[in-house]
């Protein structure tokens, strides 16, 4: 939608991917993820699927798809798309024939009897299930006289991920695009496929806290998040990808459940080498507070102690349900988020618009494309939604519109691809080293320890014997502080050089002058 539009429609497509394929290549990127192109009355920007294997005209048709998957693979570059089955808009056939009772489709859907009715003669929703964009999670159909539930929008109405019909046609949709080249799937909201059979009340998180009004975030979501039965789906579903592959000679293609909430819970959607699930749950990173070096130390530890032996860790930073993290906070801890994903160990995954350093978008009330505001982002979801920033003719070179579906950030004039290819110590350029970097011996299989040099400095080495051992250094403070790697960290080498650092990072001997704000560096030795 906002990475490149090739028919001047203000909106992006498919072709327009195709058209900037190169820019992956470039980046030396192994996979891409888009969003939802497939038909759709668009409540919920594509994710309200009308068809599941048609795509929306204003995004291309699917010879356009075709093609890129060919341009894609003919680069080594992966596809992965949507699979946005906990729900599907309330305008495709199946909720249409479900309504009117027609067989199989009758059931594809969360149906329930009321309650009971009040004085006025109105239904009550079976319980007190909410809605994650607000409300009752149930909305009344007159023609059914019945209950559907729908964890998202009203026109977002939960699949009944536990009828066998419905099972079929999903592991249809699975099997049509990988026929199409597609090599991974993302696991639309994969926590909320599953809800309670006896469908009973959620309970409050905090009783003594009496409102008048409650919405979902005051809720203990036991009952309609992560149930044990949704990795027995999922595994189910992982086992036709799997079995694909052996078909088509090899190459793995991913599953990735997009799933929030704790380690324990995280660490199920692995499975097991014997019970494979998804290949990993994304797992964002810093989040939405301020850290010190311990608590990066922690969340970062904690999480590669825990993964299990089958799986790879995975980290990203922002989505198009989140804030830009330069928009969460200064700026300058997107290299840190950066620097961060690329040398971890594991998988790193990237929002567009990172390699240039985008930052959240003023986006006036009367722009405002997005209708359901996620209730957990504080201003919002379009403010990360506005066009890739290619270059600084009209509307950074996104479209030959007069008007973007999404205002480009104004700071397009000077934060573009463009601009930044041509100087030295742009976000752009920083972001391609650690890509490079990423590619060698030691970044793939090194092992990782852990260092908290001072309060705010947090640093991190990988080792791999008879190769180059890389150090990350950071500041996560705000003052500049010297800090001595030669005491803290065994072994440092007396060759110790910078390989890849950002803005006023400086080093003198065996120490590190991490300085102002953020500004991490990579030294090796
Ligand atoms: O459940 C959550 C937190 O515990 C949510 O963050 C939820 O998983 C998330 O909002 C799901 O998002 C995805 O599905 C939505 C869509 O609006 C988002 O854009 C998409 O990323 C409904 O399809």
């Amino acid at each position: 939608m906002s990475f490149k539009d090739s028919d001047g429609d203000g909106v992006g497509d498919l072709n327009g991917i195709k058209s900037r394929i190169d820019h992956f290549s470039d980046l030396q990127i192994g996979s891409i993820w888009i969003t939802p192109f497939f038909e759709s009355p668009e409540d919920d920007i594509g994710y309200d699927i009308s068809n599941y294997t048609n795509i929306n005209p204003k995004f291309g048709k699917m010879k356009d798809f075709e093609e890129l998957s060919e341009e894609a693979a003919k680069r080594g570059i992966k596809i992965i798309i949507d699979l946005v089955i906990n729900h599907s808009s309330d305008e495709h056939i199946w909720f249409k024939k479900s309504v009117d009772r027609i067989k199989p489709y009758d059931e594809f859907y969360m149906w329930q009897d009321p309650k009971g009715y009040d004085s006025n003669g109105r239904p009550i929703p079976p319980n007190n299930w909410m809605s994650l964009f607000g409300d009752s999670a149930w909305q009344w159909n007159d023609k059914r006289k019945q209950f559907y539930y729908h964890a998202f929008s009203k026109k977002q109405a939960d699949l009944n991920l536990r009828n066998e019909m419905l099972k079929k046609e999903i592991k249809n949709i699975i099997k049509f695009w990988v026929h199409k080249g597609v090599s991974g799937f993302r696991l639309d909201a994969a926590g909320q496929y599953m809800e309670d059979a006896l469908l009973r009340d959620e309970p409050l998180l905090n009783p003594s806290i009496k409102k008048k009004e409650y919405d979902w975030r005051d809720f203990n979501h036991i009952y309609t998040l992560n149930l044990p039965e949704t990795y027995e789906l999922i595994h189910e579903l992982r086992l036709v990808l799997d079995e694909m592959n052996e078909k088509k000679g090899g190459a793995e293609r991913i599953m990735i459940s997009e799933v929030f909430g704790n380690l324990t819970m995280q660490r199920k959607f692995y499975g097991s080498e014997k019970y494979p699930v998804t290949h990993f749950p994304f797992h964002f990173i810093i989040g939405s507070d301020y850290c010190t070096a311990r608590k990066l130390h922690e969340r970062i530890t904690e999480w590669l102690e825990n993964i299990p032996e089958h799986g790879v860790a995975n980290w990203i930073s922002e989505s198009h349900d989140t804030n830009r993290v330069g928009g969460r906070f200064v700026r300058e801890y997107l290299h840190i988020e950066n620097f961060l994903m690329m040398m971890l160990p594991g998988v790193a995954c990237f929002y567009y618009g990172l390699e240039i350093g985008m930052v959240n978008s003023p986006v006036r009330p009367d722009q405002i494309q997005d209708k359901h505001s996620d209730p957990l982002s504080f201003r919002g979801r379009d403010v990360a939604r506005t066009p890739m920033q290619w270059d600084d003719s009209m509307n950074a070179g996104f479209t030959t519109a007069r008007k973007s579906w999404l205002p480009v950030h104004p700071n397009y004039w000077s934060e573009n691809v463009e601009s930044q290819k041509k100087f030295g110590n742009s976000y752009y350029n920083i972001f391609k080293d650690l890509l490079r970097l990423r590619k060698t011996k030691t970044c793939k299989n090194g092992k990782f320890n852990s260092y908290m040099m001072s309060r705010w400095i947090y640093a991190f080495t990988r080792v791999l014997k008879g190769y180059e051992t890389y150090v990350v250094v950071m500041n996560l403070g705000t003052e500049t502080e010297i800090v001595n790697l030669a005491g803290e960290i065994p072994h440092l080498g007396d060759s110790l050089k910078v390989v890849v650092a950002s803005d006023n990072a400086g080093y003198k001997k065996s120490q590190l002058l991490a300085a102002k704000l953020a500004l991490p560096l990579v030294a090796r030795w």
